[in-house]
């Protein structure tokens, strides 16, 4: 995939050394999504997810915020008979983008620079892992506005810091701090705002070193966890180290093992 900030107008996107960076970048509505940064990500999505040199994948917001979910001055209402269809908009927009965050077989860190507000909040908690800057907060605004928590955030909510927290954060829309978050295990890990992006790139090509089948299996088996009981989980693992242990990279993990080396993973 070409490393190219410029094919795009709302979001950016560069590739370099098997790290794909993409930005959100509508800085002044806070990084919002219209239709347009929509459509933008998940070509890049589809894009990244297609190319085997990209290993790992970083998505951050320009400007002061990661993203303040819906651009709400895209949904203002003419009257009182609108009665518009968001189930439409879910299907349509945010249920493909969190479900492609959740399926790609690649890890994705969001490195949340600001604010998380809704959609955008949730959207940062469907990646692997999660990096906040220290002026970074996350917000459930939904409820102020009569919605309830989407982009998958009623699942990951209560998985993430239980039902008390979930169900606070959702009914009270309140600001969660990037400290509280790491508290109550929100997000991985909140760091100073001047070291976010230097430690997203470090911890981005790490990861486009490592095994990046295994990583992706590693996925797919937490994510199965969620739903799975304990005996299908335990046939999933089976059937997936099965997969992984035909890998090269399994191979060579042992191998350099072994030679007493550091290993050399290729991702296949
Ligand atoms: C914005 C936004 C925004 C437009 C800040 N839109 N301009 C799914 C299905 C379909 C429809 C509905 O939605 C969904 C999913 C959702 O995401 S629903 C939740 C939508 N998001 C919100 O309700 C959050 C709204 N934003 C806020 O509450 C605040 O802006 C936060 C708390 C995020 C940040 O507050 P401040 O740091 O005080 O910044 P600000 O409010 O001054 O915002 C800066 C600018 O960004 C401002 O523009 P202006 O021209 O006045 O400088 C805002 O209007 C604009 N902006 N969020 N979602």
């Amino acid at each position: 995939m070409a490393s190219d900030g410029d094919a795009f107008e709302t979001i950016t996107v560069t590739v370099e050394a098997g790290v794909a960076e993409i930005t959100l970048n509508r800085p002044d509505k806070l990084n919002s999504f219209n239709t347009m940064m929509h459509r933008e990500l998940r070509a890049a999505l589809k894009q990244i997810a297609g190319d085997d040199t990209v290993r790992a994948v970083t998505l951050t917001g320009a400007g002061r915020g990661f993203c303040a979910g819906q651009d709400l001055s895209d949904r203002v209402m003419s009257g009182a008979d609108d009665a518009p269809d968001l189930g439409e908009t879910l299907d349509a927009h945010y249920n493909p983008l969190v479900r492609s965050l959740r399926a790609m077989e690649k890890p994705v860190i969001a490195a949340v620079n600001g604010v998380a507000a809704g959609a955008g909040c949730n959207i940062a908690l469907a990646c692997d892992l999660v990096l906040a800057g220290e002026s970074a907060s996350f917000i459930q605004a939904f409820c102020k506005i009569g919605l309830i928590p989407d982009s998958g955030g009623t699942w990951t909510l209560p998985r993430l810091v239980g039902w008390q927290r979930a169900l606070g954060m959702a009914m009270l829309g309140d600001k969660i701090s990037s400290e509280q978050a790491e508290e109550w295990g929100l997000i991985w890990k909140r760091l100073p705002d001047a070291e976010l992006m230097p430690e997203a790139r470090k911890l981005a090509a790490h990861l486009a070193t490592q095994p990046t089948k295994g990583l992706a299996l590693i996925k797919q088996a937490m994510n199965a966890s969620m739903t799975n009981d304990f005996a299908d989980q335990l046939d999933l693992e089976r059937d997936l180290q099965r997969v992984a242990g035909r890998t090269a990279d399994y191979r060579e993990g042992v191998q350099a093992f072994i030679e007493k080396r550091a290993a050399r993973f290729t991702g296949a």
